[in-house]
């Protein structure tokens, strides 16, 4: 109640007792082993390094809480407006490393830990990845969170907590990828907390009864209900006391079991309404880019979204205000389209709960959500059958039939008679089953929409979206370029080179890793010999780190006087893998036909391939096989393999990429022009002094106006030509033979049996003897040449790192506090609420 007095008891004693935010080493050896003793039930005679690990993490998040919890009482006191972070995917990877540094405490724990006669940077090793993700959209979540919390902004994330993030990925002795489940949760997750206080109820199926006439109320009831119950996890700043919060729901039944049927003795039955229950949360979606339409994933989206909402309002609620307020409190962000049901679920509330009336009710959704869409590629935009939505949420096919009508008839209003752009923009589909477009409705039931880069944001415009431009105007959409957390993508990722930065800068790395554009302070040192050689030190003994770790766990040795060459990604035809493999067999081809003499004149190089295919994705599958096979026939010949060596990396990892992105020279983002939406780890392998060869494509574009065009590799194709020379392979089709001997030699040498029966490839050779959709041929030439500059260039090592120089100094627009700053400013109003500083 108001009147009682906090806290409770003597006040003193409350504060003596209170952990304060400064340990030093005494305090963190004593934490780490009551952690050992108390929570993990060991002791010193029998603690292995998962169970020092564990203890560890433990005393860390004792650190976070502390701040979380302060963090969490001032944005209450101070009731600010909070932006919330939908996104079906975070792909946090590793925490503990992140944390020791934002919590500016690595190196006492390196001394306490080393102390109890362990070592830190085993102790780091024991972590399993929390990879609730895919790929670049899940990575940019989390890099937002970090960057939220580093710029004291009142941001929280809602997510899923899947009990199996992204498949582990191993290889078959044929080279077939294996998919096995990531039991990420198994040892215990020492970051998270369990909210079991905090859950909702979430309804499925049943019916919907309209109360009234119009659009106004209706009566959901009976179907099946679940319970939403909370994870959090803490998001601490870098060098700040605002802790974030991370939201992650777990579904549970609701009930136990169902009693009747227990009782009837159907044991079976009793527990089958909670085993689905459960399965809601079971697994991430490992699909990216492609939708399925399956029941299961709908179910997630919408468990998601109303959980999330359900406690948006709560919180909001608190306050204290009246519900017409609720945009100027609370911005809500869509990633995606995945959980655009928030815009039916809010109107569903607003009106069948709140009693409001359409038209108000629509004004405050109108003003809460924002939309960023990630992907023009058409087999992306969700569509989702209208029967299944029906049967599953009928109260939301109803509002979304409404929207629909009301929206239609303004169309209409401002374009009388154009039937045709009725039917495009509607938010039904016509067709067998019809369906509902998701992009449609997050279009219109946000404030505005975004893309992600700026290649990528007039894509949407002139595209995807170019009907709602027209209707709505062109100041509802904009762009944000995506950007990266340097401290994950650098100071965690390459220590050295973070500290050659410090020294050399003058600079604490507290203010460099916060306002990135100091970085532009290292051109000047291009020059000096002396820091070149400093600089080109790290990057060979980072090359030496990622050999000794393929050496350890693939038994390989990798030639670290070679250039390295990095593609890592998910597998995808957009993104030309094949390009990348089928320009390694032209490399391998030409050494072979060279004397011995010739050869030692060759720039001798490493290939590196990582990156999961979806598993129903044939193609890419085939593609990886076709990696792993080339790479057995050239890492095993003796004449080539002093100068062209390949390793496809099993199972790709936010993990592995901290330990291949600072030792790769060169790196590829070979899309074919206007695919890919923005990339992100291109930005990662530019930060770290890797030069880039790729398309003019996504964020390739920007990066090039920052470090300029001398320092980038560029080729192909441009976007506008893309669709004439899709429609030519279409229509006037040229065979390999003739549009490109080199590329058609390769590909006769694959089907002639290479690499393992050639039969195998036919499917994958046919992608591009047949259509070609993503222009393999008519890029190739041009990526061989862009590769040649790429040798040549490297010849002159002086010039090379003062380019890997220039490359990082100028990534200062890149990092991800740029990007949530901008959508702080321009989208959601929000300010930073530093925590300690009033
Ligand atoms: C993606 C884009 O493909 C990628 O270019 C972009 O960097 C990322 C984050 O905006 O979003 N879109 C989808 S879908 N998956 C992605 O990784």
């Amino acid at each position: 109640s108001g009147k009682e007095k906090w806290p409770r008891g003597d006040e003193t004693v409350w504060k003596t007792n209170m952990r304060g935010v400064d340990a030093d080493i005494g305090d963190i050896t004593k934490s780490v082993v009551n952690h050992v003793q108390t929570s993990l039930a060991r002791q010193a005679y029998n603690l292995d390094n998962l169970g020092a690990y564990q203890a560890a993490a433990l005393s860390v998040r004792d650190n976070m809480l502390v701040n979380w919890n302060e963090t969490q009482l001032h944005y209450t006191r101070k009731a600010p407006k909070r932006a919330y972070y939908l996104s079906l995917e975070f792909l946090m990877g590793r925490t503990l490393d992140n944390a020791l540094l934002n919590l500016d405490l690595k190196s006492q724990y390196k001394d306490g830990i080393n102390q109890l006669g362990f070592s830190l940077e085993d102790l780091l090793e024991e972590e399993r990845d929390a990879a609730l993700g895919n790929g670049g959209l899940g990575r940019l979540a989390a890099c937002y969170l970090d960057s939220s919390a580093s710029q004291d902004l009142p941001v929280w994330g809602y997510g899923l907590r899947y009990k199996y993030g992204i498949f582990q990925q191993l290889i078959s002795p044929e080279g077939n990828q294996l998919e096995a489940p990531d039991p990420w949760l198994d040892n215990q997750n020492p970051w998270e907390l369990p909210r079991i206080d905090v859950n909702y109820e979430v309804r499925f199926y049943g019916q919907s009864e309209r109360l009234s006439e119009g659009h106004g109320r209706a009566l959901w009831t009976g179907g099946q209900e679940v319970l939403a119950v909370a994870y959090d996890v803490m998001i601490p700043g870098c060098h700040t006391r605002n802790t974030n919060n991370l939201r992650l729901w777990e579904s549970k039944p609701k009930r136990g079991f169902d009693l009747n049927s227990f009782n009837a003795g159907n044991y079976e039955g009793a527990v089958e309404s909670s085993n689905s229950a459960a399965a809601i949360t079971s697994v991430l979606y490992p699909n990216d880019h492609t939708t399925f339409g399956k029941e299961l994933r709908l179910k997630q989206q919408y468990f998601w979204t109303a959980a999330s909402l359900a406690d948006i309002i709560r919180r909001f609620k608190n306050l204290g205000k009246s519900i017409n307020e609720f945009p100027d409190y609370v911005a809500i962000q869509l990633n995606d389209t995945h959980p655009t049901l928030a815009i039916p679920e809010l109107m569903r509330i607003l009106i069948d709960e709140e009693d409001l009336d359409w038209n108000f009710a629509w004004q405050i959704v109108t003003n809460v959500f924002f939309f960023t869409n990630h992907t023009v590629l058409p087999e992306a935009l969700e569509k989702w059958p209208v029967p299944l939505m029906e049967h599953i949420l009928p109260r939301h096919m109803q509002i979304i039939y409404d929207i629909n009508m009301i929206f239609l008839q303004a169309v209409e209003k401002k374009f009388p008679g154009d039937r045709e752009r009725l039917a495009r923009m509607s938010l039904i589909e016509e067709g067998f089953p019809k369906q509902v477009r998701m992009a449609n409705l997050a279009c219109i039931g946000s404030r505005r929409i975004n893309g992600v880069a700026e290649l990528h944001s007039q894509l949407v415009q002139t595209t995807i979206l170019k009907d709602f431009v027209e209707f709505f105007g062109v100041s509802k959409f904009g762009n944000v370029t995506n950007g990266i957390t340097p401290r994950r993508w650098l100071d965690q990722c390459n220590p050295e080179l973070s500290k050659l930065i410090s020294s050399t800068l003058k600079i604490d790395k507290s203010v460099w890793l916060k306002d990135l554009y100091k970085l532009k302070g290292l051109v000047k040192y291009a020059e000096e010999k002396g820091f070149r050689a400093e600089w080109a030190a790290i990057k060979q003994r980072n090359k030496e780190r990622l050999a000794h770790h393929i050496e350890t766990t693939l038994g390989f040795t990798v030639n670290t006087n070679a250039m390295f060459d990095v593609q890592i990604k998910r597998l995808h035809e957009y993104k030309r893998q094949t390009l990348n493999i089928l320009g390694v067999i032209h490399r391998y081809l030409e050494l072979k036909a060279m004397t011995p003499a010739q050869r030692k004149k060759v720039n001798p190089k490493v290939v590196f391939f990582a990156g999961k295919a979806a598993p129903a994705y044939y193609i890419a599958k085939l593609t990886i096989r076709l990696i792993v096979n080339v790479a057995r026939v050239i890492n095993a010949d003796p004449e080539t393999k002093d100068y062209l060596s390949l390793y496809f990396l099993p199972d790709y990892s936010v993990s592995l990429a901290e330990v291949l992105i600072p030792a790769s020279d060169i790196s590829q983002h070979i899309s074919t022009a206007g695919t890919e939406a923005s990339g992100t780890s291109n930005m990662k392998f530019c930060l770290n002094g890797g030069l880039l060869v790729g398309t003019v494509d996504g964020a390739n574009i920007e990066i090039a106006e920052e470090v300029g065009e001398e320092n980038v590799f560029f080729f192909g194709h441009l976007t506008p030509a893309v669709e004439d020379l899709r429609y030519q392979h279409m229509y006037h089709p040229v065979p390999v033979d003739e549009a490109c001997p080199a590329l058609a030699n390769v590909l006769n040498q694959i089907s002639g049996g290479l690499f393992g029966d050639g039969g195998v490839y036919e499917p994958l050779v046919n992608t591009i003897r047949q259509g070609d959709y993503y222009l393999v041929t008519d890029d190739f030439d041009s990526y061989i040449r862009a590769l040649a500059m790429v040798d040549e260039a490297y010849l002159d090592r002086d010039e090379w790192v003062k380019k890997s120089i220039c490359t990082t100094a100028n990534m200062g627009k890149f990092s991800s506090d740029r990007a949530i700053m901008d959508y702080a400013q321009e989208y959601w109003n929000l300010e930073p609420i530093p925590v300690g500083k009033d």
